[in-house]
């Protein structure tokens, strides 16, 4: 009896210490990645999100759609900061945020924060130094800009996780060419970084089969994405293809499931001038280091993130970790 009980201690401990703290900075509402990031964080029990800032064009209907997910999925608590309008070195022109219009202008939603994206992404930092973990999942601006006003800021971020560059050949990806300056002073801060490039990220594309077993599941949650998907079906480029690429969410695997990509230390350098601005070059210029992925097993992490986005609420779960803190405090 006393070992099972010693048994699970062990399992609570476990669970307990793998939980990160995070804060997502997200240019949601343009491709629906992005959501379904979030959507897979809020189901994910190692996730405690702390907060959300938003970047890019029109941050403040970013930062609507984000806390209308939020409402979707019951979790009002968050704090949603609208960020940067302007990158710091302009490139290309912010989109008009499509996917808002899934917003219902009669729910009352929790008003935005009054502090700005770096100033929430700064407090988040300085409050939890040392253990927050920052997610970008689009242009690095807020993440630059708040380096720029907190001189500390770089030692108290435990790691960034980016959604971005390349780690095969040179590539300007969207996140790194929309703010070519900002992705700069980011890798080179000196903060652990975890880079999901171009190269990895497009190996992970929504299936059919997910979107049927998204169809055929009718919780409140599911519905809200089934919705998001077909707005983005309406929008999105003649281009694209017929179903989404899951950028984004590839971050959330590299947290909650890390054994299903290959990491490797190397040189991340970005091009600020010229005919190649917002290219990254990795490997073959010096530069600051980053663990960049390498590798994917994408079968298996687009399982993993479709399980998780169809699984009931994780609620309970995070209700038993968080009693099993006060159990173990
Ligand atoms: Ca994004």
């Amino acid at each position: 009896m006393r070992q099972l009980s010693m048994q699970r201690d062990a399992e609570r401990s476990q669970l307990i210490s793998a939980r990160y703290g995070v804060l997502v900075d997200t240019d949601i509402g343009d491709d629906i990645d992005d959501a379904m990031a979030l959507a897979l964080i809020l189901q994910s029990p190692e996730i405690d999100l702390w907060g959300i800032t938003t970047v890019f064009g029109n941050t403040q209907l970013r930062a609507s759609l984000a806390l209308y997910l939020l409402h979707a999925y019951g979790r009002e608590d968050v704090c949603v900061a609208a960020g940067a309008q302007m990158p710091i070195q302009p490139r290309q022109r912010p989109s008009g945020v499509p996917q808002a219009a899934i917003i219902d202008t009669q729910v009352v939603l929790p008003a935005i924060s009054t502090l700005s994206g770096p100033e929430l992404i700064i407090e988040a930092a300085l409050s939890h130094r040392g253990q927050l973990t920052l997610l970008c999942l689009g242009p690095l601006t807020n993440v630059a800009t708040a380096l720029r006003l907190e001189p500390d800021l770089f030692m108290a971020i435990k790691r960034i996780v980016m959604v971005g560059g390349t780690s095969s050949f040179p590539f300007p990806d969207w996140n790194i060419r929309s703010d070519a300056r900002a992705a700069q002073i980011v890798l080179g801060a000196g903060i652990p970084i975890t880079m999901l490039g171009w190269n990895i990220t497009t190996r992970c594309q929504l299936r059919a089969s997910d979107v049927t077993r998204l169809r055929n599941n009718h919780a409140r949650q599911t519905q809200f994405l089934k919705q998001l998907l077909e707005i983005w079906k309406r929008h999105r480029p003649r281009w694209q293809a017929d179903l989404p690429y899951l950028h984004d969410a590839v971050a959330v695997v590299a947290l909650g499931a890390p054994e299903l990509l290959e990491f490797q230390e190397m040189t991340a350098r970005v091009i600020g001038r010229g005919i190649f601005k917002g290219f990254m070059a990795p490997r073959i210029l010096d530069g600051p280091l980053v663990q960049a992925a390498i590798g994917i097993q994408a079968g298996a992490a687009m399982e993993w993130i479709t399980r998780r986005l169809l699984s009931p609420s994780h609620a309970q779960t995070a209700q038993f970790l968080d009693d099993a803190r006060h159990g173990i405090e």
